[in-house]
């Protein structure tokens, strides 16, 4: 049986458009208005956010609140390895997604002799650093931060000595850099990048399952072909980025990008996925009631978070 814990970290700061640290709110809307106990279930733990940054301005344009961003990624590190060293597992519900960079660390921290592989499922893959960045958001990044990688090869930006001093402080947060080796990622629905992420991508031989070859696929052998690619990793962390979804399903999140998976292929997927014994924490991302009609995206992505989580209490 999974011990499982909800984490709530209500991150906003790394997000190019306000709103994403109500996702989470949201989703507990959504569960109500669907009739369903899930939140009745768990006591979930909540991780300090630093959201009072808006307020002070940014001084960072290449890493924007670079230094508040640090501190939400800092709580949710020591809150993630604090739970795997009791061997809880985490669902983490996140507003923006740079906060994965922390369950990334924790996750290693707590168990540093085990390779650790990732599945990420995204319209974006998240491997920029302050120098190749094209918007300055951080939640463009959390890869390349547990990856080590500035991609300096592709550099377009010129960072200030103080964000590069808060970038090193980063990279190098929760023991030794890095925390994941490129071969030991899998995206999976991967379809909005920049070329700097592109080089990335083809010099290291990323692995990427598009929308495209899932379907050719089927979702059940995609599920099979991404754990097989992880086949030399001892533990797995999947996170799932709502922008992954399809724009047709919803407005509400800050980055949409067409041509995405169906509400039921995202439930099938991280259904399958979750069933591996492997995995040892999944996390759901970047729900912005804002921008939305109706709380739609929340709904939609309260059923994969619902689904997701019967399917791993069900498997153990
Ligand atoms: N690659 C773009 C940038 O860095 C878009 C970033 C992504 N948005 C996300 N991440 N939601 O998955 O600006
Ligand atoms: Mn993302
Ligand atoms: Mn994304
Ligand atoms: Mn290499």
């Amino acid at each position: 049986m999974r011990d499982i814990k909800l984490v709530e970290v209500r991150s906003e700061l790394a997000a190019g458009t306000r709103g994403a640290s109500m996702g989470i709110d949201a989703l507990k809307v959504a569960s109500l208005d669907k009739k369903s106990d899930f939140f009745s279930k768990f006591d979930p733990v909540n991780v300090k956010d630093a959201n009072d940054y808006l307020w002070r301005g940014n001084e960072h344009p290449f890493a924007k609140y670079i230094d508040g961003v640090y501190e939400v990624i800092h709580n949710v590190y020591t809150t993630i390895k604090d739970l795997r060293e009791r061997r809880k597992f985490p669902i983490v519900l996140a507003g923006d997604h740079s906060t994965a960079a922390g369950t990334i660390m924790g996750i290693k921290a707590a168990h540093t002799d085990r390779r650790l592989g990732v599945i990420w499922i995204d319209a974006h893959a998240d491997l920029h650093s302050p120098y190749t960045s094209p918007s300055g958001n951080m939640h463009g990044m959390p890869l390349a931060i547990c990856l080590g990688i500035d991609n300096l090869e592709q550099k377009q930006n010129e960072p200030l000595p103080g964000t590069i001093a808060y970038w090193e402080k980063l990279k190098n947060l929760g023991g030794k850099n890095p925390k994941i080796i490129p071969e030991d990622i899998v995206f999976i629905g991967v379809r909005s990048t920049e070329e700097p992420e592109n080089y990335l991508i083809r010099h290291h031989v990323i692995n990427n399952i598009s929308v495209a070859e899932s379907r050719a696929l089927g979702i059940r052998n995609t599920a099979e072909k991404a754990l097989h690619l992880l086949r030399d990793c001892d533990q797995i962390y999947i996170s799932f980025d709502v922008d992954s979804l399809d724009t047709s399903i919803s407005k509400g999140t800050g980055t949409p990008v067409p041509d995405g998976f169906t509400i039921k292929e995202a439930v099938d997927l991280n259904e399958a996925l979750i069933k591996d014994k492997r995995v040892c924490a999944w996390e759901i991302v970047e729900v912005n009631p804002t921008l939305d009609t109706e709380n739609a995206m929340a709904e939609n992505a309260f059923e994969v978070l619902e689904s997701t989580t019967i399917s791993l209490i069900q498997n153990f």
